[in-house]
């Protein structure tokens, strides 16, 4: 990478929606100028109308848009934008993006192309991890024999989870209880992975049973700094997308988050990692194990940056530079806790389906401990191209008890008429005892379906701050006829 002096000046924002916002925010702040792109769904978008400049990039579907590099480069090149901040999703973990960068002479805002290809097939970041003295569960190589695969699980002990090596996130992954129903498992799994990461190897693990899943955030700059900023606890999740995050974890302790976090550094230093990232573990009854690195900023990155009081994409933009980061691990202190909220337009009643629409009224929630984070306001748009992420509530408090309570606040004073959304269903999660007590695992979600029931209640339930409708009866029936008419479509 080129030593530079300074920060950027300009910097490209290849993405949209809040995270989009968020990264220009930061430049703002710096004095940055931002220039965005936008696809034909994103006219009127915020993040467009925020930027410096605003650049038209494609129709509305993610392949002619946000997922078009040639498209993006070419704006990058033509505004002589310095560095390019690819967000989460879209291109940020295609190692084509840093490639492209580097050959014309732009800085990515992440890791080195070398770095992610690593960190992007899961058996080579498991060995890198593994030989570097971080723990795994037991598992195999890439499984070339159905025959011995077999054998391999005896000796692992079922169950077991057939995972794909191509890419995370629970695409593809099969737990194998019986050992009748192992080859078949790999075979599937093998077929979801060629057609989801075009690369049909597969591995095996011991499968952990009813596991937190914990993630540690990294950041770490081109001269060998190295730090993490502790834990969030991310168990609260669907189909493997996470609804609700916190830190710290109920169940960590300050020495946990110090095994935890040493062995995060040493995960993505074995990989040459630049610029922050996540390193996934599975928790189990005081026993961590290493899953995946995220190479990217990631959504429930503001609960971390509340706690520690560290803007983490100022930090980001340091280290793409060439500058060391601006703190050393000795001076970071977590104070508090805070809670992540997504707010999907989505209808929790029916599976959570995407209900894209206009939204009608907007009042978001402010006072004490209080952030939100989104790409949308009163008028917008949904647009039903992208995912149904419409904004990010994170509060913070001096202790879990009061930031469960500001959570719950925060959601009451929340004004969001048009879609339905997950707003409801964070209100039934905040009450219910087992989530209080702290006793959260990856399938808290499948294992309290009373909460679409729970959540009921606060449907017809106006906020104190709606101010549009003298009536706020009729405020709060119109929230709850959106809801039903969202049920029945
Ligand atoms: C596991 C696991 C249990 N045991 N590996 C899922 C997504 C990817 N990041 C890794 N994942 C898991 N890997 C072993 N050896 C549990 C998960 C897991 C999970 C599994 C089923 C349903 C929801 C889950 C949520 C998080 C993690």
């Amino acid at each position: 990478m080129a030593v530079r002096k300074g920060l950027f000046k300009k910097v490209l924002i290849a993405n949209r929606g809040e995270i989009a916002v968020r990264v220009m925010r930061a430049c703002q702040e710096l004095g940055i100028h931002t220039i965005a792109v936008y696809s034909d769904a994103d006219k009127d978008a915020i993040h467009a109308r925020y930027a410096g400049e605003a650049h038209h990039i494609g129709a509305a579907p993610p392949t002619e848009s946000y997922l078009n590099l040639e498209r993006i480069m070419k704006v990058a090149r033509d505004t002589g934008a310095e560095a390019i901040h690819p967000g989460y999703g879209f291109l940020s973990e295609r190692p084509e993006f840093p490639e492209a960068c580097a050959e014309a002479g732009i800085a990515f805002v992440g890791p080195p192309a070398r770095a992610m290809q690593a960190m992007g097939s899961k058996l080579e970041a498991r060995e890198l991890a593994k030989s570097h003295g971080v723990p795994v569960t037991p598992g195999s190589d890439a499984i070339t024999d159905l025959d011995q695969a077999a054998a391999i699980a005896r000796e692992i002990g079922l169950p077991v989870i057939v995972k794909p090596s191509g890419g995370g996130g629970g695409i593809g992954m099969k737990v194998v209880e019986d050992e009748s129903d192992l080859v078949p498992a790999i075979q599937s799994c093998s077929n979801a992975a060629r057609s989801a990461f075009g690369d049909p190897t597969v591995y095996v693990e011991k499968y952990v049973k009813n596991p937190r899943h914990i993630e540690i955030q990294v950041i770490c700059d081109s001269q060998g700094g190295a730090v993490h900023l502790g834990e969030r606890e991310c168990s609260i999740q669907r189909r493997h997308q996470k609804i609700m995050e916190e830190t710290p974890s109920p169940a960590v302790t300050p020495e946990i988050r110090q095994r935890m976090g040493d062995a995060a550094i040493a995960a993505v230093k074995a990989a040459g990692y630049v610029n922050a990232g996540t390193v996934e573990f599975i928790f189990s009854e005081g026993d961590f194990y290493f899953l995946e690195v995220n190479a990217r900023l990631q959504v429930e990155h503001p609960i971390t940056e509340q706690v520690t009081g560290i803007d983490l994409v100022k930090e980001q933009l340091r280290v793409a530079a060439g500058l060391p980061l601006s703190f050393a691990q000795e001076q970071i202190e977590w104070r508090g806790h805070a809670i992540e909220m997504r707010i999907n337009a989505e209808n929790p009643a029916k599976s959570f389906i995407p209900n894209p629409k206009r939204i009608q009224r907007w009042v978001g929630p402010s006072g004490p401990g209080v952030r939100l984070d989104s790409g949308f306001g009163p008028g917008s748009d949904v647009p039903p191209n992208y995912d149904s992420l419409v904004a990010k509530l994170i509060v913070h408090g001096t202790d879990r008890a009061e930031a469960i309570a500001r959570a719950s606040r925060a959601l009451r004073e929340f004004v969001l008429v048009g879609p339905a959304t997950t707003i409801p269903y964070h209100r039934a999660i905040l009450e219910a005892p087992d989530f209080r007590a702290g006793k959260l695992t990856t399938h808290f979600i499948p294992d309290h379906p009373e909460l679409i029931q729970e959540m009921q209640k606060y449907l017809d339930q106006p906020s104190p701050m709606d101010y549009s409708s003298v009536d706020l009866a009729q405020v709060a029936a119109a929230a709850a006829a959106a809801h039903a008419a969202a049920s029945q479509s």
